[in-house]
Formats: structure tokens, sequence, C-alpha cells
């Protein structure tokens, strides 16, 4: 089905609910008169058999809204994956300047497509929430250069990586605040042995600043990788639960991207969270085995179903992906991934062909 298809019909469930909610009203109010009055214009008695029809006649109005439910279900199911415009947590290619990674963000407001058809204000980095990937290696000497267009001060913080202190990115600890309008440049040189799954984010009004967008995931490779980190399909997840509401990597159902692998394959996930309540992912049809913890290898990778992440953690872990079909994939507190009107905000699949 069509995005412009799914719109219409999607807008026909809500038209016909509406419709019908006001037709049950409609219907409840004749039904009282009818009950009141119980006599034709011309004065003559109803009979009792006719009186006692309206009585009856919701039960099938009833069933009604049960089928709408299930086809605002449906649409949602078949709309997946939605087309909507911009796509965060693109890898972001550094320039190299005498054997420096140089990256460049530049946080501004732009307007951001959730779901089809519902735009946001977004505050970004190079236009996409999340913001870019980085992906260095342990031991690169990085520079990032943070360009301030918005009309409040910024600045970054590198979670999970153990930097010196002056590039912390904490306004008023290590550093001043990097005001509308002003550049700041952080460097540094990532420190052999703190690889894995890390993040970049505001660190300055951050309540406000990360539920709007300005995130991302920092990935540090490592020189030499153990087997469970080699995987077919290296997929980062970003969950995040502030002013867009409920979002995987910047978007919520039926926008979310499905995690596609092959028979056989092993995919390996980078869960990371930058909202600010719990998500348990769960994962249907398969397990996961979970082998690093905010970038850290476990002492010994254990398996699970669902798995809890908490604000500011990081976890990867790796499915191999024995059974073909679509697997749903979710946060399991449901009403972050589902409502009345069908599944929205955290919820994608796994998809292995
Ligand atoms: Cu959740």
């Amino acid at each position: 089905m069509s995005d412009a298809s799914h719109k219409i019909s999607v807008d026909n469930v809500i038209n016909e609910t509406s419709n019908r909610r006001s037709f049950l009203k409609r219907a409840a109010v004749t039904a009282i008169a009818g009950g009141a009055v119980a006599a034709c214009k011309d004065g003559s008695a109803l009979p009792a058999k006719a009186i006692a029809s309206p009585a009856t006649k919701p039960a099938v109005p009833a069933l009604s809204a049960a089928e709408t439910m299930d086809k605002m279900h449906e649409a949602g199911v078949k709309a997946f994956p939605a087309k909507t415009a911009g796509k965060g947590n693109q890898v972001l290619q550094p320039r190299i300047e005498k054997g420096v990674k140089v990256f460049e963000l530049t946080a501004e407001k732009i307007q951001w497509e959730i779901t089809p058809g519902q735009k946001v204000e977004a505050w970004a980095y190079n236009k996409q929430v999340p913001g870019p990937q980085i992906r260095v290696r342990e031991g690169d000497r990085v520079r990032l250069i943070l360009n301030n267009k918005l009309d409040q001060s910024t600045a970054i913080h590198f979670h999970g990586l153990e930097l010196p202190n002056n590039v912390d990115g904490v306004p008023f600890i290590t550093q001043p605040p990097v005001k509308a309008g002003e550049s700041y440049t952080y460097e540094f040189t990532v420190p052999e042995g703190n690889h894995g799954s890390h993040m970049y984010h505001s660190h300055h009004n951050a309540a406000q600043q990360v539920g709007l967008g300005l995130l991302g995931a920092f990935l540090v490779e490592p020189k030499n990788p153990s087997d469970i980190e080699r995987a077919d399909v290296d997929y980062t997840l970003i969950l995040n639960d502030g002013a867009h509401g409920y979002t995987f990597n910047g978007k919520s159902f039926p926008a979310t991207e499905p995690l596609t692998a092959e028979v056989c394959q092993k995919l390996r996930i980078r869960f990371m969270n930058e909202g600010m309540t719990i998500h348990p992912m769960h994962l249907h049809g398969m397990h996961m085995t979970v082998f690093a913890k905010d970038g850290w290898n476990l002492p010994a990778p254990w398996r699970c179903d669902t798995l809890n992440i908490a604000p500011g953690e990081r976890w990867d872990v790796v499915v191999n992906c024995k059974s073909p079909g679509v697997w749903a994939f979710h946060c399991h507190i449901l009403p972050h991934a589902e409502s009345d009107h069908g599944m929205f905000g955290m919820v994608t699949a796994v998809v292995v062909s």
C-alpha cells in the first residue's frame, strides 16, 4: 500500500470512527426520546416490538467499533515501513588533516517527520535525528568542531569515552558554554581499550536539547575485535522518549526501520537509550546474546529475549538469525508501543529472509 493510499485509508477509518461515534450519540439520544414519546406523529401508540427494536440495535455498532479498531491496527502494520523525510544516524565521513580525523557538527532547528505527515520541530546535528554516526578506531586522533546555530548555548559531552577532563563537555565545569552563533573545537585521542558503543550529546539544558534531538552514536572500533564482535549486520538502535514521543532512531512506528538479515546471519544490535525512562526491548522468536554493557565486553555473554535499557546505557547483543520471518521487536512497556488505534512508537521488526 502506498503512503498516500495509507493516509487516505487511515483518514477514512478515523472519519468513519468519528462518524460512527456521533452516530452512536445520535442513536442514544433517539432511543431515549423514542422511549419517552413512544408514539407516532399521528398519536398512535407504537407497538411494543417497535419500541424494543432501538434497544437491541446498539449490539451492531459495538461490533463495528471492534472492526474499526482492527482496521486501524491493520492499516498501521500494512504501512510499515512507512516512508518519511529525513534519516538519522548516517555515518559521517571525516576529513583527514595531518592524520587527525576531523568531524564537523552543526546544531540547528529543523522540521523533522516522525511518522508520515507528523512534522515537529527538532534540534538536530547536521539536520539528522539522531545526529550523524561517528565511527572511529581506538587510538585515533579526533577533532570535532561544533557550530552552534541554535538561539541558546550548548555543548557536547562524549558519553562513555574516558577523555581528559578539559574535553568532557560540561559547561561551567570543564568549559564555557558554546553560545548561539559560536563554534567550539574538541580534540582528543580515543583511549586504547575504550572501544565499543558510545554516544555524544548535548550536556547543556540537556533535558530539552537531547529530548529534541541533539544526540548521536559514537562508535569506537577495536583494533582486535573478538569473535562475538564480528557480525554480518551491525545495527545501532537509539531509543528516545522526549518531545518527539517514543522513537527508534528518531522515528515512530510505522516509520521505524526494520532490521534485516538473511537466515544464518549474525545480527549485532547496539542499543542506546537517550531518553528519560527505561525501555525493556523484547524480540519475538529468537533470543539475544548480550555481550557488552556500556562498551565493555562482559566476562561471559548471557541470553535473553527482553533486555532492559536504562537512560544512558548501551547494551550490545547478537542475534543468530535462525528463523525466517517477520519478528516483532518492541519496547515491552506496552503504552510505549500500542494504543487502541494500533501500534505506534517503539515498534519495529527483525526481518529474516
Ligand atoms: Cu519503552
